[in-house]
């Protein structure tokens, strides 16, 4: 029941599983992981794809040969193991040339080689035919606020997207962009710093219906946000094309833990909402290992993700088979006529009357909602006593 399928539609970052527990205060504890065997090794666990930087499978200072016979590899690898590429991206804040940013560098040479950068990727993405492509500007930010004007920072983003959309458009590419935000690390503060920021920032694009967003359970709650009501409001705009999954501890720095290893309740919220709207885009996980482990509990890190995605999957069924839990919400589910005429849109008879009503105020007040009741039995189904 909990083996996942390539219908999950669950994806890895070579960066995530090939992370070698590096952190600021202490070297790899893990050796390098080459991007064949990743492949291999994630469809043998049921994975449905894999997601790329650039520098993630090609070096940096590759030649244009060494690129194209990586491509072919790579491309065989996904063909002998029947795995997708999900989304592809651009590495634009490991190389120190992006130390203050890429399409908010204050220098013009930075943010057009940025743009160079990204068309490459965008051409290697769509060679192993990733659907979406990626944005996330870890180094677009500021440590020091009078070192920038933050409204030239948003309008030299727009400028970037704008033109990379067109670039696509004009190579014929089947491909969508999807914005990443996070608040800050490893920037001091990072600019479009929520996913609703970056929903703002969309609909003044050039071409807004080729763009949405992927949240990611970390950098949301990293900005104290709940991540159920963020992945609400991208699933009502429409632009939720994918979700990057992990697991993290209230605002403290980017954990990148196992999906479902920290705040259960909140995991749980996330996979029904993605569940109950039959949400169709790739689950992507974006966390990496303990620091402790050897290539075994990279394993043991990645299976535990899909196997906690399909538990809550299990678990939010349940929830919603439950004749008491859905008592519970069906009796707080009052229709009301002059709602109704409300939600069907604005006419001057229903203004009329709404103001004319009366409403049973003290009776409407009153009213338990029993939802100390309906949490607790969330806390039961998951605590897998009920
Ligand atoms: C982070 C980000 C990255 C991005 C990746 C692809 O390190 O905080 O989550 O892992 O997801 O660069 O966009
Ligand atoms: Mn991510």
């Amino acid at each position: 029941m909990y083996e996942p399928r390539k219908e999950d539609k669950f994806s890895f970052g070579l960066w995530t599983v090939a992370n070698r527990g590096r952190d600021p205060f202490g070297e790899a504890t893990r050796p390098t992981m080459s991007p064949t065997h990743i492949v291999k090794k994630l469809a043998e666990i049921g994975a449905w794809g894999v997601n790329l930087h650039d520098n993630d499978l090609i070096p940096i200072d590759a030649s244009a040969s060494e690129r194209d016979r990586i491509i072919s590899d790579f491309k065989k690898a996904l063909a002998d193991n029947g795995l997708a590429v999900g989304m592809a991206t651009t590495n634009l804040f490991y190389d120190p040339v992006f130390k203050d940013g890429a399409f908010t560098a204050n220098d013009g040479r930075v943010r057009s080689y940025a743009i160079q950068k990204v068309m490459n990727a965008i051409d290697v993405g769509a060679e192993l035919g990733a659907p979406i492509f990626v944005f996330w500007g870890g180094r677009e930010g500021t440590e020091v606020d009078f070192s920038k004007d933050h409204a030239e920072s948003v309008k030299r983003t727009r400028e970037a997207i704008n033109f990379l959309c067109n670039y696509v458009k004009d190579q014929g590419y089947n491909i969508k962009f999807s914005l990443e935000a996070k608040p800050n690390e490893p920037r001091g503060d990072i600019y479009f710093s929520t996913s609703g920021a970056m929903l703002g920032f969309i609909a003044t694009l050039q071409y807004p219906e080729m763009v949405g967003v992927n949240p990611e359970v970390a950098h949301e709650l990293m900005a104290n946000l709940n991540v159920a009501h963020v992945v609400g409001q991208c699933l009502d705009a429409d632009k939720l094309f994918i979700i990057h999954l992990n697991g993290q501890k209230y605002a403290r720095y980017d954990q990148d833990l196992r999906f479902g290893s920290e705040d259960l309740n909140g995991a749980f919220s996330l996979v029904h909402m993605l569940e109950t709207h039959n949400f169709q885009g790739s689950l992507e996980f974006d966390a990496h290992a303990y620091r402790t482990e050897d290539e075994e509990g990279v394993w043991d890190f990645a299976r535990g993700c899909m196997r906690n995605y399909l538990i809550l999957r299990e678990k939010s069924r349940q929830f919603q088979q439950d004749a008491e839990a859905q008592d519970i919400l069906k009796s707080n589910d009052i229709k009301c006529d002059s709602w109704n005429a409300v939600a069907s849109g604005y006419s001057r008879d229903t203004a009329e009357k709404i103001k004319n009503s009366d409403y049973p105020k003290q009776e409407m007040s009153e009213r338990g909602l029993r939802y100390e009741r309906l949490d607790q039995i969330v806390g039961e189904i998951l605590m897998g006593v009920r």
